[in-house]
C-alpha cells in the first residue's frame, strides 16, 4: 500500500474514531501464546479493557503450531511454568521432566479456561496492519479478514520462533506424497507406520522428529547439513515427591529462577562456578561428565568460559563427539554427526531422548548434504547428490525467521508514517527489548535485544509482562498518554547488546540468532546474553527511576 493511501486510510479512521464507531480498547496483545495469555490476565486484573488476537484456532502459541511428534520442552517442566500463581503450580501435575507438546499445549488450555481469558481471545484473527494514529495517540489494528479495533496500548505478544522458514526446494511441487513443516504441523494425525520418512534440517525440530519417527518407520532418511551438538534429556516420570518438594519451596525456587542467569536454576557460586581453563584436565572432565550425567541446557553451563574461551570449549566438544563416538557403531555415521563446525554453545544446543541411538537402528540413515545437497524434488521422492530417494512423507524441519519475523510481519507503523520493516533494515534496534523510538505505546514481549531466546521463556516473558503492566499502570496514575523510547538509549541499548558478544565465540557460528539462517537478513545478533538477573536489574532500576530512556507525555 503507497505511503498516501495510508495516510487516507489512517486519516478516515480518526474520523470514525471521533464518531466512535471503532471498538476501543485500553491493550490489544498480539499473540494468545503463553506470553498473550498472561498479559491478558495482567491487563484484565488492573480494570483494563483487553482484547488478544490470535492467528490460530486456540491458544498455545508456539505449543500449538509445533506439533511434530516427538515436539517436547528442553526447560524442566517444573520451571517451564509460570510463576505468577502459586495456586496454580498447587494444582497442575506436571507428569514428566522435560513435557510433551501435548501436555504443555493442555497447561496453556487450562490456564486460559481458568482465569477466564477465552471470551477475550479472538481466535482465527491474524494482525495484518499496526498503525499509530497520531492525532488521537491510538492503534489501529486491522486483521487479515478486515476487522478493525482502536487501542491506547499494543503488546506484541508474537514469540521469537512463530515464523517458520521454509526453503524452496526445485520441483517441490511435483512430489506425490506428504511434505510437512515441523513449525506449521497439520492438525490431523500423520501415520508413518511403516512408511519411508525423511527429515531435512538437524536442529532441535528435526533431532526430536527423527527420534520419535525412527521406531515406527519403514525406513528413515535423516538429511543433515551442519551437524548440531545434543545432550540427552534423560528425561523421567515425575514422581509425587518431586512435585511435593517443589510445592513445598515454591516461592523460594521460583525467586531463585528469577535471580538466575537463564531462567533455570544453575550454580553460579564463583567458587564452584569457575572457568575451565583453572581447572586441571582430571577436573575439567569430572565436571563435563557430572553435567552429562545430570542432561540438558546446563549442560554448556560447566564452565563459566564456555563460550568465551577457545581451548575450553573445544575441550567441552570434543568430550560430546567423544559420547556421541561411543554412542553411533557406524564410523562414518558417527564422524558425520560429529562434523560440527561451530564451536558449542554458540548456536542453541539440542536436548535429545536418543537420538544419537537411532543411528544403531538399521531402518535409519544419515545424508550428509554437505557432500551431497538435496538437488530437487521428483514425483516420488528427491534427488541428493546424484542419488534419487524414493519418500512417502518428507519432514521440513528448517526452522524459524526467528526474534523478527512476526514483529516484521504485522507490518507496524508508528509516527509520522515510520515503517518497522524501513527501521530494521540494516538490523533490529529496540530499546531493551521491549520498545522502539517512534513506535509510542507499543512493547514487544522477549523482543530483539532482551535475553529472550537465551533464557527460559516463562522467566523472561513474565518479567515484561510485570514490568509493561507496571509502566501502563504508572501512565495512568500520572495521566500520561504516551511513552516512547528514546532514539539515543536505543541506539546505546542495540550497541551495548552487540558489544557484549565482541569477546565472545558467538560471532563463530551462523546462527539464528545471529540472523544468519535467513537469506538477506541483516546480521546482527538478537539477543542479550548477559544474562536474566542483570537484565531484570537493567529493567528494574528503569523503572524505579522514572523510564529512564523513554519520553513520557
Ligand atoms: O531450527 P534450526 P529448529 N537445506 O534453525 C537445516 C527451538 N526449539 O526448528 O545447521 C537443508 O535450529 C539447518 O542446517 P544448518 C530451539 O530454540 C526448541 O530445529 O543451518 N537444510 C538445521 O540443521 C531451536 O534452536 C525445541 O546447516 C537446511 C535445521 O535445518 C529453535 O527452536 C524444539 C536448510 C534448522 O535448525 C529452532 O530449531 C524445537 C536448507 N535449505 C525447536 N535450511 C525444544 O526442545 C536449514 N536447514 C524446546
Amino acid at each position: 500500500m503507497s505511503r498516501t493511501s495510508d495516510l487516507n486510510r489512517k486519516n478516515e479512521t480518526a474520523a470514525k474514531t471521533d464518531a466512535g464507531s471503532l471498538e476501543t480498547f485500553d491493550v490489544a496483545v498480539v499473540g494468545a501464546g503463553f506470553s498473550g495469555l498472561y498479559m491478558l490476565h495482567k491487563a484484565r486484573r488492573m480494570g483494563l479493557a483487553a482484547v488478544a488476537f490470535e492467528t490460530g484456532d486456540d491458544v498455545g502459541g508456539t505449543w500449538y503450531w509445533n506439533r511434530y511428534p516427538g515436539a517436547r520442552c528442553d526447560v524442566e517442566s517444573l520451571f517451564y511454568s509460570y510463576s505468577f500463581d502459586r495456586k496454580l503450580a498447587e494444582d497442575w501435575d506436571w507428569t514428566e521432566r522435560y513435557a510433551a507438546q501435548p501436555e504443555i499445549l493442555e497447561y496453556a488450555r487450562h490456564v486460559c479456561e481458568r482465569y477466564g481469558l477465552r471470551p477475550f481471545i479472538r481466535f482465527n484473527s491474524k494482525i495484518s496492519s499496526v498503525d499509530f494514529i497520531d492525532t488521537d495517540d491510538v492503534w489501529r489494528l486491522e486483521t487479515t479478514s478486515g476487522e478493525v479495533v482502536l487501542a491506547q496500548f499494543v503488546v506484541m505478544a508474537t514469540g521469537p520462533l512463530s515464523v517458520p522458514k521454509k526453503p524452496h526446494f526445485k520441483g517441490e511441487e511435483r512430489f506425490r506424497g506428504e511434505m510437512y513443516h515441523t513449525g506449521l504441523w497439520p492438525h490431523h494425525d500423520v501415520s508413518f507406520d511403516g512408511k519411508r520418512v525423511a527429515v531435512i534440517g538437524s536442529g532441535a525440530s528435526g533431532i526430536q522428529a527423527a527420534t520419535a519417527v525412527s521406531p515406527v518407520a519403514g525406513s528413515l532418511h535423516v538429511f543433515q547439513r551442519g551437524a548440531h551438538y545434543s545432550i540427552p534429556a534423560w528425561n523421567r516420570p515425575l514422581t509425587d515427591a518431586d512435585r511435593t518438594v517443589f510445592r513445598e519451596n515454591f516461592e523460594d525456587l521460583m525467586a531463585k529462577r528469577r535471580q538466575s542467569f537463564m531462567g533455570i536454576i544453575l550454580d553460579t557460586n564463583p567458587a564452584t562456578f569457575r572457568k575451565g581453563c583453572n581447572l586441571s584436565t582430571e577436573d575439567r572432565h569430572a565436571q563435563l561428565e557430572s553435567r552429562w550425567n545430570h542432561g540438558g541446557l546446563l549442560f554448556n553451563m560447566a564452565f563459566s568460559d564456555t563460550t568465551l574461551n577457545a581451548e575450553t570449549n573445544f575441550e567441552i566438544a570434543e568430550f560430546v563427539r567423544n559420547k556421541i563416538r561411543l554412542i553411533v557403531r557406524d564410523p562414518e555415521t558417527a564422524d558425520t554427526l560429529c562434523s560440527m563446525h561451530f564451536p558449542i554453545g554458540t548456536k542453541r544446543t539440542c536436548v535429545d531422548t536418543g537420538y544419537y541411538e537411532i543411528y544403531n537402528r538399521p531402518n535409519v540413515h544419515l545424508v550428509d548434504t554437505r557432500k551431497t545437497p538435496v538437488r530437487e524434488f521428483t514425483d516420488d521422492g528427491l534427488v541428493a547428490g546424484d542419488r534419487e530417494h524414493a519418500f512417502d512423507v518428507v519432514i521440513v524441519a528448517t526452522g524459524f525467521d526467528a526474534m523478527t519475523g512476526a514483529l516484521l510481519a504485522a507490518g507496524i507503523t508508528g509516527r509520522d508514517g515510520r515503517k518497522l520493516a524501513d527501521e530494521w533494515k540494516d538490523g533490529a534496534s529496540t530499546y531493551l527489548g521491549l520498545a522502539m523510538s517512534g513506535f509510542p505505546n507499543l512493547f514487544t514481549i522477549t523482543g530483539p535485544g532482551s535475553p529472550s531466546v537465551f533464557t527460559n521463556m516463562f522467566a523472561s516473558f513474565e518479567l515484561h509482562v510485570e514490568w509493561i503492566a507496571d509502566c501502563i499502570g504508572y501512565m495512568r496514575r500520572r495521566n500520561h498518554r504516551r511513552i516512547e523510547a528514546d532514539r539515543h538509549a536505543q541506539d546505546n541499548w542495540t550497541s551495548g547488546v552487540t558489544e557484549l558478544i565482541e569477546d565472545t565465540l558467538y560471532p563463530q557460528a551462523d546462527s539464528w540468532w545471529i540472523g544468519a539462517n535467513v537469506a538477506g537478513k541483516p546480521r546482527r545478533f538478537l539477543a542479550f546474553t548477559a544474562g536474566h538477573k542483570d537484565y531484570s536489574d537493567i529493567c528494574r532500576n528503569v523503572m524505579d527511576n522514572g523510564y529512564t530512556g523513554f519520553n513520557l507525555n
